[in-house]
């Protein structure tokens, strides 16, 4: 694939290799292109207008939502109820799943469920933020309601997933299961365009991303774990490089690309840890298995976990595969 070539060039190309493909899937993910411009462009105003900080008004988690929070998550509403596509939307800025009429008669056969703007409250001081998604497939008949069950599928059933990061420019990353492909925003034209082909993470990273001012709730497990991250070793290029930018998809972005791994473990006053297994945990353990690394919430695979609730946290291990093997190895041998 021709770095430099549009992304929906890119999507005609592969769905050459598809002959029976129906298009619904690609039209779906335009849909998301769609809003991710328009909320790019409103993030890039922050500070002019009256568009940052909180709203006053807390999401069902009880956390301050952010003005732009609100936004992108009603870009996202709109473009993907008016593509026709996607029967029902789950998202973290909702307390409960949205089901979308049909549009112009069509049954639509998708599910989508997405953290609208993660890393909100770092729009404030200019530190990238991000959108992550999740297509599934409907397991309720078509042409009925939407059902909860439709969104609460382990992450293994996901048809699609990716990112959009805001940051010194603006990223889509995504996967239909036939590896990771990137594709910047070019704004002169106002297209995504292929820039990270065929993107694989290193088996061993050097930098660990772990929010430290946690470091004595954590388990054992992980305390081990992060003395060897900062243990002088050079037949093992340690101690690691620390990196924290307190906004999910750019550390983990810049993790796939250069090697590492990311850890947001649970804590003495939080269980399951802060991460949402549906919106934040499943699209980026599809993604970093599809670029040949790993995710775990340290015992299992995120991807094999059964949801039983849209908004259930989980511990949150992702990054080069032996990095995430392993901390598996000491958080069992400590725990
Ligand atoms: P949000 O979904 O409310 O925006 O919170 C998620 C963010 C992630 O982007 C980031 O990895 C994490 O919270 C940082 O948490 P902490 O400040 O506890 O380190
Ligand atoms: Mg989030």
């Amino acid at each position: 694939m021709q770095t430099g070539m549009s992304v929906y060039d890119f999507i005609i190309e592969k769905q050459a290799d598809f002959p029976h493909a129906t298009g619904d899937l690609s039209a779906l993910l335009t849909s998301i292109q769609h809003a991710a411009k328009v909320i790019s462009w409103q993030i890039n105003q922050a500070g002019l207008g009256n568009i940052i900080g909180a709203t006053g008004i807390d999401n069902i988690q009880g956390e301050a939502q952010q003005k732009l929070d609100l936004f992108a998550n009603d870009k996202f509403k709109q473009s993907l109820a008016a593509c026709g596509e996607v029967c029902g939307m789950a998202s973290e800025e909702d307390d409960d799943y949205v089901a979308f009429e049909p549009v112009n008669g069509k049954t639509a056969k998708y599910v989508v469920l997405i953290d609208p703007l993660d890393g909100s409250s770092n729009i404030d001081v200019g530190v990238s933020v991000g959108t992550l998604f999740s297509i599934y497939h409907r397991v309720s008949p078509i042409g009925t309601p939407v059902t909860k069950a439709d969104f609460l599928q382990p992450g293994r059933h996901q048809v699609a997933a990716g990112y959009i990061i805001y940051g010194s420019s603006t990223m889509l990353v995504y996967s239909t299961g036939q590896g990771v492909n990137g594709f910047t925003l070019d704004p002169s034209i106002g297209c995504f365009c292929l820039s990270y082909p065929n993107i694989s993470i290193p088996q061993q990273g050097h930098i660990y991303s772990v929010n430290e001012g946690n470091y004595f709730k954590f388990p054992a497990g992980v305390k081990q774990y992060l003395k060897f991250c900062q243990a002088i070793d050079e037949t093992d290029n340690r101690p690691y490089t620390s990196r924290y930018i307190g906004s999910l998809v750019a550390d983990f972005h810049r993790n796939m690309l250069k090697g590492g791994i990311f850890l947001y473990p649970s804590g003495t006053n939080a269980p399951n840890g802060k991460l949402r297994l549906l919106y934040e945990g499943n699209p980026l353990a599809f993604i970093v298995e599809q670029a040949g690394g790993k995710a775990t919430n340290g015992y299992q695979r995120i991807l094999d976990l059964s949801p039983m609730e849209l908004h259930q946290r989980t511990p949150f291990y992702i990054g080069s595969a032996h990095m995430v093997d392993k901390l598996g190895q000491l958080l069992v041998a400590f725990d």
